[in-house]
């Protein structure tokens, strides 16, 4: 191997290390998110991409993603966000964001975020939620980490 071919390798190797995982995720008009599940590796960087593919106005069903803290449970921490006044155009009041360990802004119809962050370290089991007022009723879903 000569050192071009070398220097290329390693400069393969380290873009490999630094890309982020994707991930896509959508919420509609009925109140669903696309992805109920997914898994993602301790530690690594994540690139999350979350769409409002729905057409209704932002005001009657904005959708945002949260991803929250090992143990704090999808259901809980909707009405948590409640009782300190989520409402629909401020859906994650700052009062509860200490559950939080990555969220988009609250999208409108046809917006979309790309939500980075780094996966925690420890393995485990992480709810997601739609924190816009009802919504965490059926809008939930959990991030694996292995
Ligand atoms: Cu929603």
């Amino acid at each position: 191997m000569n050192y071009l071919s070398m220097i290329t390798l390693s400069c393969l190797f380290f873009a490999n290390l630094q890309a982020a995982t994707k991930i896509s995720i959508s919420g509609n008009d009925q109140m669903q998110f696309s992805v109920k599940e997914f898994e993602v590796k301790a530690g690594e960087q994540i690139e999350l991409e979350f769409k409002n593919e729905g057409t209704l106005p932002k005001i009657a069903m904005g959708h945002n993603i949260v991803i929250l803290k090992q143990g704090v449970s999808a259901i809980a921490f909707g009405g948590k966000a409640l009782q300190a006044g989520a409402n629909a155009t401020n859906a994650l009041p700052d009062s509860v964001k200490s559950d939080v360990i990555a969220y988009s802004q609250l999208l409108g119809p046809g917006e979309t975020e790309i939500v980075k962050f780094k996966a925690p370290v420890k393995p485990g089991i992480h709810q997601f939620v739609c924190t816009f007022p009802g919504h965490y009723a059926m809008m939930r879903g959990v991030m694996v980490v292995k």
